[in-house]
C-alpha cells in the first residue's frame, strides 16, 4: 500500500515536507539515543571489568597512542593539561554526529542502522583489547554497549515506519492520518530507552566510584614511617620568598602533571607488586608495598622536569620525595651496569597502563639518588602523581625516567627494546637540559619604574646550577643573586634587582651550570630530546 503516497494527497505537499522533517528529527534523536543507550550501557559493563575499558576512554587511548609528537606537542602547548578534556570532548562530538547519521540511515534501513552500530562497537572493543594493557574482557563494555544501542535504534526506528492507514472511505475527507508515523508510539518508546539507560549510566557511576574506593581506603591507610636517610635540611635561604615566584617546593596540589591517562589508574596497595627480571638479573625480585617501606627509606628533594615543557613552560616543579634506593634493587638482583661489565644498559619501566620507560643502567646505578618513590611532601603519592610507587631520577627528563603506577622493572639492552615515547619520535636518551625562567614580572606587566625584582628558578638537575644572568634589551647580562643551593638536583630561586626605566622593555635570562657549560640560546623545539633557549618577557614599564 502507497501510504505516502496517500498522505501527501492528503496533506497536500507542504503538509508532506514537514512530517517527512518531523520524521527525519525524530531519526536523528532515534540515533542520538542509542548512542547514549551505547555509552551508559558501556558504563555499566566497564564499571564490572575495568574503568579504563570504557569505549570513549580506549579510543581516546589509542588517539593518544597514535599521535604524532609534533601533534601531542601541539595539544599539550595550546591545552595544557586539559588536552585530555579536549580529546574526550572531541570524541563524543563526533560520536553525536555520526549517532544522528546512523539514526537516519536506520529509517531507510532498519537492519543496515542497527550493523552500523554494531560496526562501532567492534571500534571501540578493538581499541580497548587493543591497549598496551588489554585484555580480551575489556572488549565487553563496548560489544554490550554496542548490542543494546543497536537494539534501541532498531526498535526506535520501526517506530518511524509509516503508519498503516486504510484509504478512506469515499465521501470521507478525514482518514486516521494525523502524522505519517506513529508520533506517541515513539515518544514512548524513545522517552523509555532514555530514562532506561540513564539508570544504567548512573548505576555504572556508583559501582565505579565504590570500586575507586576500595583504592582510596588502602591509600589513607598508609602510614609512611619516617625515612632512614632524611632530605639534608633546606638551607634557609633557598626561597627567597619573593612574590610571583615559584615555591622552592611545589605543593602536590600544584605540581605538574604529564601522562597519557585518560583515567587515572587507581591501584589498590594491597594488590600491588613489583617484579624486577629480565638480561643480567640472576635473583628476580618480587615485592609488595609493605616490602619497600620495610627497606632503608630515603628522603631527598629533586626536581621534575617534562621534555614537552616549552621555554619559559610550566612543566617543572620540586618535591620532597621519599623512597627506597632503585641502584640497591638492582643491586640485590644481580644487575651490573654495563660500565662494569653487566649485560644489559636499559631499564624498562612498565606501569599498570601499559605505559613504557627505558632509563640507562648506568645512570641509575652511578651513585645518584634514582629513586623507586613511595612518598611525595609528606603523603604516600597522590594517585594522579603514580599511587603507589613511581621512578624518580634525578637529572633525566620524566618521559626516559619518571614511570609513574610502575608495576615492573625489566631489564634489556636499548638495541633490543624501544620504550613508548622511543616510539614515537622521542630520543631513547634524555639529560635534562639547563634552563631559566623569569617568574616575575609576568609578560605584559606594567610595573612602576624604579627598582623591579626580576626573579625566577633555573636548573639542571644532577649538575646543579653556578650563575644566573639576565639582560634588558639585549644590553649587558648582569648577575643575578642565587637563592642558597640546596643540592644539585633541585631547580635554584633567583634574583636580579632591576633598575627600570619607563618603556616598553625586552627581558632575557640564562643560567651556567657547575660543569661551567651556559645555557644555549640557539632556539629548538621540545621534539626530541628537550626545548633550548633564553626565556624572555616583555614588560612596559609606567
Ligand atoms: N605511567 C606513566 N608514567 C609516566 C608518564 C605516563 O604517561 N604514564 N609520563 C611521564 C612523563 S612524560 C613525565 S614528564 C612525568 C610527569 O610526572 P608528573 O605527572 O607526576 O608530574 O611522568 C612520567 N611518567
Ligand atoms: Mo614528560
Amino acid at each position: 500500500m502507497r501510504t505516502d503516497r496517500y498522505v501527501s494527497q492528503k496533506h497536500g505537499a507542504s503538509g508532506s515536507r514537514r512530517s517527512r522533517w518531523v520524521r527525519a528529527a525524530c531519526a536523528a534523536l532515534g540515533g542520538l539515543i542509542a548512542g547514549f543507550t551505547a555509552l551508559c550501557v558501556a558504563g555499566l559493563v566497564a564499571a564490572a571489568v575495568r574503568p579504563e575499558a570504557g569505549p570513549v576512554t580506549a579510543v581516546g587511548g589509542a588517539v593518544i597512542d597514535r599521535t604524532p609528537a609534533a601533534v601531542k606537542d601541539f595539544a599539550v602547548r595550546n591545552f595544557g593539561t586539559d588536552d585530555k578534556l579536549v580529546l574526550r570532548l572531541g570524541i563524543l562530538v563526533l560520536l553525536a554526529a555520526f549517532a544522528m547519521a546512523v539514526g537516519c540511515l536506520a529509517l531507510r534501513h532498519r537492519w543496515g542502522g542497527a550493523a552500523a552500530v554494531l560496526v562501532f562497537g567492534v571500534v571501540g572493543a578493538v581499541a580497548a583489547a587493543g591497549r598496551p594493557e588489554g585484555r580480551p574482557a575489556d572488549a565487553l563494555p563496548s560489544v554490550v554497549g554496542a548490542l543494546s544501542a543497536a537494539a534501541v535504534l532498531y526498535l526506535l526506528a520501526g517506530r518511524l515506519a509509516p503508519a498503516t492507514v486504510p484509504p478512506p472511505a469515499a465521501g470521507q475527507t478525514h482518514g486516521g492520518v494525523r502524522g505519517a508515523f506513529d508520533r506517541r508510539g515513539f515518544v514512548i518508546a524513545a522517552t523509555a530507552a532514555a530514562a532506561a539507560s540513564t539508570g544504567a549510566g548512573l548505576l555504572g557511576r556508583r559501582l565505579q566510584a565504590s570500586g575507586l574506593a576500595g583504592a582510596t581506603a588502602s591509600r589513607d591507610g598508609i602510614a609512611l614511617p619516617a625515612p632512614a636517610s632524611p632530605a639534608p635540611a633546606t638551607p634557609a635561604g633557598a626561597d627567597l620568598g619573593i612574590r610571583g615566584l615559584s615555591s622552592f617546593t611545589t605543593p602536590n596540589k600544584d605540581f605538574y602533571r604529564v601522562d597519557t591517562a585518560l583515567v587515572v589508574p587507581r591501584v589498590d596497595v594491597g594488590r600491588w607488586r613489583l617484579r624486577i627480571h629480565g638480561k643480567g638479573v640472576t635473583r628476580p625480585v618480587s615485592l609488595g608495598f609493605q616490602d619497600l617501606l620495610r627497606r632503608e627509606l630515603v628522603e631527598r628533594d629533586i626536581t621534575l622536569t617534562c621534555v614537552s615543557n616549552q621555554v619559559g613552560g610550566p612543566y617543572a616543579g620540586t618535591a620532597r620525595w621519599i623512597g627506597v634506593r632503585l641502584a640497591d634493587l638492582l643491586r640485590e638482583a644481580g644487575v651490573k651496569p654495563p660500565s662494569k661489565g653487566g649485560v644489559a644498559d636499559q631499564v624498562v619501566a612498565r606501569s599498570v597502563d601499559g605505559m613504557t620507560i627505558g632509563t640507562p643502567v648506568d645512570e641509575v646505578m652511578d651513585g645518584r639518588d634514582a629513586l623507586l618513590a613511595v612518598g611525595m611532601n609528606g603523603e604516600p603519592l597522590p594517585f594522579d602523581h603514580g599511587f603507589p610507587v613511581r621512578m624518580v631520577v634525578p637529572g633525566l627528563y620524566g618521559y626516559v625516567s619518571a614511570c609513574k603506577w610502575i608495576q615492573d622493572i625489566e631489564l634489556t639492552t636499548f638495541d633490543a627494546y624501544d620504550a613508548y615515547w622511543v616510539e614515537r619520535d622521542w630520543s631513547r636518551e634524555a639529560p635534562v637540559k639547563t634552563q631559566s625562567r623569569i617568574d616575575t614580572p609576568r609578560p605584559f606587566a606594567a610595573p612602576r619604574a624604579g627598582t623591579v625584582p626580576v626573579a625566577g628558578v633555573a636548573w639542571a638537575q644532577h649538575r646543579g646550577i653556578a650563575r644566573v644572568e639576565v639582560r634588558v634589551d639585549g644590553g649587558e647580562w648582569h648577575a643575578a643573586r642565587l637563592a642558597a643551593e640546596a643540592g644539585r638536583d633541585t631547580w635554584r630561586q633567583w634574583v636580579w634587582e632591576w633598575p627600570a626605566t619607563t618603556g616598553h622593555h625586552t627581558l632575557e635570562v640564562r643560567a651556567t651550570d657547575r660543569t661551567g657549560a651556559t645555557q644555549t640560546g640557539k632556539r629548538v623545539g621540545t621534539v626530541p630530546d628537550g626545548a633550548t633557549g633564553w626565556h624572555s618577557v616583555v614588560v612596559d614599564v609606567t
